[in-house]
């Protein structure tokens, strides 16, 4: 950076500025597939593996941090890793009676 005076010849004098560009939260974190659509066999173990989901977001620390929630009522049977998005079969396994199709 310069600052030049007013006088005949002007003088000036410099000095260095440094810019630190700071992040921000800017950018929302995104799933890598639109649907993910997992099957499960309904008599599997409680805790089985039922799939795994991956969201990115390309904020620098701590805004790139992704958690994993499950919404909707469809997902109140299920269980997933807040941290690794790996869902599982829960230790209720009720879901998988209320949402079966009895036929006689
Ligand atoms: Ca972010």
């Amino acid at each position: 950076m310069l600052a030049v005076d007013g006088g005949d010849p002007p003088k000036t004098g410099s000095a260095e500025v440094v810019i630190k560009l700071e992040d921000v939260d800017d950018n929302v974190a995104v799933f890598s597939d639109a649907t993910y659509q997992f099957s499960v066999a309904e008599n599997s173990a409680v805790g089985s593996l039922v799939g795994t989901v991956t969201g990115v977001d390309i904020d620098l620390p701590p805004y790139n941090l992704v958690y994993y929630y499950l919404s909707g009522d469809e997902a109140r049977g299920f269980h997933i890793n807040p941290h690794n998005g790996q869902s599982s079969v829960p230790a209720l396994p009720s879901i998988f009676v209320t949402n079966r199709i009895f036929t006689s």
